[in-house]
């Protein structure tokens, strides 16, 4: 990030990543620890337990076009506009996205790319793996760097006609060549609420069943495949006896209708690994196939690859330790990981007032105020989460295991609010000593009260 000045003598603040280069304003909220990860490119890495896990997962649909090296910054329009998120969507919002500038941010799913791809019109079925970027709560499941594996299989109605066949038989015929699996689904078909998941026009009932049909029979197969190959890993008698679950949710995107979420039952509990449903035809139309209808889906390919290794946090997989690493190969079955000592937590607590309620203040606006480049500033009203979250990121880095929030109330008489948060400091590699843990500590606190304007308790 370096400053540079225009031809009346102003400063302008410009970013270059990767040879590209970018004039911020005041939307700027990337930090420039969030900036360097974009090198790392974690999913393409031989040997990592994400390009395993990725081709393990490219390797059940065969002839799918790939794509692992699409650049992660792109336009609003290409992460939100494209794919039909209204204008006051949150996901648009400062407090979950990073902006480079207003209308430039670091992609926040991989369906970012889904209509430049579907224009380029090169195969029926493709899968796009990346880098994406949240602002988003500290735990061992959540990290502001992640990536996800999107996906996509569309038919052209045309070859139906060709063939003399409807389109519904075509994609029938279809999923009859997705290995069938024995695995009990608890709710395969959830019940699908028209008035927030509509059948689109144009799509005939049949055809949306078939195509549901492909989509949900694919991604069964990849979570089976994932299952079959964690349960070989484990030489856990009880671990591999414990059968899979499975089961399909509803859920709502802006780009597809109807649309489900796959859960699998984890460590006591569902967990989502993915998002999915039928591409809505207006994608296809304003991206020059009109003739084509399929699914689309996103998974989360950490929460694949915990699943198949059983690595318990997520900051491991940018772990540059010979510990982690060493554990992985491409050229061998998976073996499952075993976490090299665990080193002691340490907790601090932090309490602070927010600011006094701005009666100009913008939250629930359109647009966010303009603040200073970089930082977030805020009243209490617009007061965000992930700002206090952003501030542990970039003070503590991967020291902070988790922040939660462990008490919140309201002054009766003065109305201010007050939270406490409780950080777990824990260094993944190594003990951290005392002298650290309250060093960090100390400068969290402060910037915390720099950056948010809180007033210490
Ligand atoms: C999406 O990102 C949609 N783009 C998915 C999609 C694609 C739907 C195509 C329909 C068609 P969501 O925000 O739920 O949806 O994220 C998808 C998956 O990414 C989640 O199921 C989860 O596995 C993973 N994921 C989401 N947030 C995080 C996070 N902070 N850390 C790790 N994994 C995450
Ligand atoms: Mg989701």
């Amino acid at each position: 990030c370096q400053l540079r000045y225009n031809s009346s003598g102003t400063p302008q603040k410009e970013v270059t990543v990767e040879g590209k280069t970018y004039t911020t304003d005041s939307w700027m909220n990337t930090p420039s620890t969030i900036l360097s990860a974009i090198p790392r490119r974690l999913h393409t890495q031989p040997d990592h337990p994400l390009t395993i896990t990725r081709q393990l997962i490219e390797s059940r649909f065969p002839g799918y076009q790939t794509h692992n090296n699409l650049f992660p910054i792109v336009t609003t329009h290409q992460n939100f506009d494209s794919l039909g998120f209204p204008p006051d969507h949150v996901g648009r919002s400062r407090t979950d996205t990073y902006y480079l500038n207003a209308s430039t941010v670091l992609r926040t799913h991989t369906s970012a790319h889904q209509a430049d791809t579907f224009r380029k019109d090169e195969a029926d079925g493709f899968l796009i793996s990346a880098d994406v970027y949240r602002r988003d709560a500290i735990d061992r499941s959540h990290y502001p760097v992640f990536h996800q594996m999107e996906g996509a299989r569309t038919w052209d109605r045309r070859l139906a006609e060709k063939q003399g066949k409807t389109l519904a038989q075509l994609i029938w015929d279809d999923v009859d060549k997705i290995p069938k699996h024995s695995v009990e689904v608890s709710d395969p078909n959830p019940t699908i609420h028209p008035e927030r998941n509509p059948l689109q026009d144009g799509h005939a009932a049949d055809e949306t069943e078939a195509i549901a049909a492909h989509l949900k029979r694919s991604l069964e197969d990849v979570v089976v495949a994932i299952f079959n190959a964690a349960r070989s890993a484990t030489t856990d008698a009880a671990a591999s006896e414990e059968p899979l679950k499975i089961r399909w949710v509803e859920a709502y995107f802006p780009f597809t209708s109807p649309s489900w979420e796959l859960e699998v039952f984890w460590q006591g509990d569902w967990l989502e690994v993915l998002g999915s449903g039928i591409v809505q035809q207006s994608i296809l139309d304003n991206a020059g196939v009109p003739h084509r209808v399929g699914w689309a889906f996103g998974l989360g390919l950490e929460r694949i690859a915990m699943l198949l290794y059983g690595i318990p946090d997520i900051r491991l997989f940018w772990s540059t330790d010979a510990r982690f690493l060493g554990q992985f190969s491409a050229s061998a079955a998976p073996k499952r990981f075993t976490p090299f000592s665990k080193y002691p937590a340490c907790f601090k607590d932090v309490s602070f007032w927010l600011p006094a309620r701005s009666s100009s203040s913008a939250a629930g606006g359109a647009s966010p105020p303009p603040t200073a480049a970089g930082s977030t500033a805020t009243t209490g009203a617009g007061f965000h989460e992930n700002d206090v979250m952003e501030i542990a990121r970039e003070v503590c880095g991967d020291v902070v295991e988790d922040v939660r929030l462990t008490d919140e109330f309201v002054h009766p008489k003065t109305g201010r609010r007050s939270m406490c948060y409780r950080v777990n400091y824990r260094h993944l590699e190594r003990t951290l000593t005392n002298d650290e843990a309250n060093d960090l500590h100390a400068r969290f606190r402060r910037e915390l009260v720099d950056k948010l304007g809180v007033e210490l308790r």
